[in-house]
Order: structure tokens, then sequence, then C-alpha cells
């Protein structure tokens, strides 16, 4: 039986199988291939670039190898302490929604530092514009979200009522490239698709009365191709947005803290009482706001206990592969009777072969887990 081998890009990802597009433009559901989720649990995200089997007897296709990523948007997987989980891979720009009457500064501030640190153009776009009481209140708003994401990231407005907001949104993703929205349930994320689109490809879902929260309309992950310009990735709301690794994409968002940090006299000042904190005399003087300056804080010690986390987990799997080689030792018998210079020998190896299972982990995508 013949089997053929192509290339595709993962374009849907729900509870069932992975939908991947080939470059000749089929469609393939897809499984993973064992091999692929044995052990380190390699799973491919939405945008993926995968290497898919498939035979004509077969009706899915099997996803063998999931290419290297030039991008990845990471969160700490919510249900684990220190794993890190995938949700989006080889974009050129994230856009981060939130709803113009209500933009939540504190959310905004970590969805930007999860956006830079992928390395992707970052813009915003404020949801709902009409809701606003008048054009004044959301250019006021627009002021506020300007001020703390820097005159880098483009802050754009666009509303279900006027459906020419859109085009500067369209402007950012032109043909050939992809931009993934990332935004808190109910903010408008697959109405945006749709008025991208021109037509109701995503469904959307009404929003709580007294919160403005959304009900998790959107379940899957999907690329949608929108005319006379790229791929959005529409992505459902999601809660948690715990950091990992965040320590670039903090520098990034908070750039004007970390220069101020420069100024500090102590080089690992960590702006709490030491003196000389050029920071906190910044937040003294009214330079720098009380409430960027303590998510500032907040977000750089949530890394670090991510990185806390980490090591620990390190440590105890070095732990327990020590204490596996000694046990295989010990009922492996004449080892166990080789001496110390038979035990260094042992050691020497294994923490050879754990470095390079950490330098993988670490390095590449493999070990990181899909899921909501
Ligand atoms: N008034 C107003 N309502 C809007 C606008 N955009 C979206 N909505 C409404 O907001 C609700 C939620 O919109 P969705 O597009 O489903 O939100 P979402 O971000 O995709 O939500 P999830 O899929 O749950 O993550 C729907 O009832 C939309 O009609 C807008 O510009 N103006
Ligand atoms: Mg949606
Ligand atoms: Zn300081």
């Amino acid at each position: 039986m013949e089997e053929t081998v192509a290339i595709g890009c993962v374009v849907k990802l729900d509870r069932g199988f992975p939908l991947v597009r080939l470059e000749d433009g089929a469609e393939l559901r897809c499984k993973h291939a064992t091999s692929l989720v044995k052990g380190e649990r390699v799973r491919a995200v939405i945008g993926d670039r995968v290497r898919v089997s498939f035979a004509e007897r077969n009706d899915k296709a099997l996803i063998v190898e999931v290419l290297p990523r030039s991008r990845e948007l990471v969160r700490k997987d919510p249900t684990e302490r220190a794993v890190p989980q995938v949700l989006a891979a080889n974009f050129d720009r994230v856009i981060v929604t939130q709803p113009s009457v209500e933009v939540n500064m504190r959310r905004l501030e970590r969805e930007l530092v999860l956006a830079h640190e992928t390395g992707a153009a970052v813009s915003v776009v404020l949801t709902k514009a009409d809701l606003a009481e008048s054009e004044d209140e959301v250019e006021r708003v627009r002021e506020r979200v300007r001020a703390l994401v820097g005159a880098d990231v483009e802050t754009l407005v666009v509303s279900e009522a006027m459906p020419e907001s859109v085009e500067a949104v369209r402007a950012l993703v032109p043909e050939g490239t992809t931009a993934v929205l990332i935004g808190r349930s109910g903010v408008g994320k697959s109405s945006l698709v749709n008025l991208l689109v021109g037509r109701d490809v995503q469904e959307t879902g009404t929003v709580r009365e007294t919160d403005g929260a959304g009900r998790h309309t959107t379940v899957s992950r999907e690329m949608v191709a929108i005319p006379h310009g790229g791929y959005v990735v529409d992505m459902p709301g999601v809660r948690g947005l715990g950091l990992w690794d965040a320590d670039a994409g903090i520098g990034v968002a908070f750039a004007d803290v970390e220069e101020l940090a420069e100024q500090c006299r102590f080089r690992d000042c960590k702006h709490e009482n030491e003196p000389g904190c050029a920071v906190r005399a910044a937040v003294e003087r009214g330079d720098l706001a009380r409430e960027r300056f303590e998510s500032y804080v907040s977000l750089k010690r949530e890394t670090e206990v991510v990185r806390e986390r980490r090591e620990q987990a390190r440590w105890m799997q070095r732990e327990q592969a020590q204490a596996g080689l000694r046990g295989s030792r010990r009922s492996g018998g004449a080892a166990g009777t080789g001496g110390s210079a038979g035990g260094r020998k042992t050691s020497a190896a294994s923490s050879k072969m754990r470095r390079n299972k950490s330098g993988r982990g670490s390095g590449g995508s493999s070990w990181r887990k899909y899921g909501q």
C-alpha cells in the first residue's frame, strides 16, 4: 500500500482530531503518531507546520513530526505547577483585544508581557466602541491604553456598528502573514474575525449582563483566511494567563520601569526597601504610576516563582533518575559490587543523559503540551 508524506499546517484544533492543510490546499484530519506522543508528549498546536503521512485506505492521516517553531505563544499550564503550555505557533503578530469601555489594565499588562515574550509584532484592539457613551470617552480610554502600551504598539478601536473600523486591523495582517487574537471570553474576538471575513464564519456568543463576561463560545482554535489579507487565529478566551519564562516580555512591556531600574544603586535591587532605589523614587515623584510599579513587581515575582518551581521539578527528576539508577544497580547484583569507580562512572553517564534531556526541554518545543 502506498504511503504519501507531505508538509502541512495545523489550521484547526478542537476536541477532535487536528485539521491539517497541505500545501496544495487539501485538508486532512490527523492523529498524532504514537511515537510522537509517547514519553515526551509532543502535541501539535495551531499554526504548527507538521509532516504528515497518509494512505488511501485510512480515513485519518498521521502527524509524524512537528517541525521546529519560529515562534510560540506560551503560558504556564494552569493545571500543573511547572509545565509550560503552548497556545499557538508560527505567527507574525499578536493582537491583544480588550473591550473599549472596560479595559482591564492589569490583564492588559499581562497580555502584553505574554505577547512581547513571543518576539512577534504586538498590537492592541479595543472592541465594542459603540457601547461607549461618546467618542470622547473612547478617545480617553485609548489614550490611557496608549500610555500603557507605549508608542511601538499600535492601538486600534473597532466596533460592529462601524464595519469599516476593521480595515485598520486588516492592514496589520497583510497577505502571507498570520496574527493571533487573544483576549478574554466575550471581548469580541470572533465578531472581529467575522467582520474581517465579511460574513459569519465564526460563532459568537452573548455576554453576562452583570459583568460583561463571555460564555466561552469559541472552543476550538482556528486559522481563518481573511480577504485581502493573511490569516487570523481565533482563539477561545482564556481565563488564566500565568506567565512562563517571561523576563524578556516584561522587559519590553515595562521598558520604562527597567530603564529606571538601571539607575538603582544595587544591581539586584528588588525595589523594596533598598536605599538608592530609582524605581521607587520615580513612584514617589509621581513619574511612574504606583499601579504600574506594583504590576511590574508582581509579574516579576510570578516569573521568579515559576522559575523556582521549574528548578525544583528538574531537581526532583534528577533525584528520581538517580534513585532509579541506584535501584537498578542493586537489582543488577554484580554492578553493585563494582565499587566507587563504577558508581562514579554510572552517575557521570547519567548526568550527561540528563543534560541532553534538559537541553531538549528548554530549547525545543518537544515536551510542551497542548490543551485548553
Ligand atoms: N455592542 C457590541 N457588541 C459586540 C461587538 N463585538 C462583539 N459584540 C458582542 O459581544 C458578544 C461576544 O462576542 P464574541 O465575538 O463571541 O466574543 P469572543 O471574544 O469570541 O468570546 P469567546 O469565543 O467566548 O472567547 C457577542 O454577543 C457579540 O455580538 C461590538 O463591536 N459592539
Ligand atoms: Mg470567540
Ligand atoms: Zn530599585
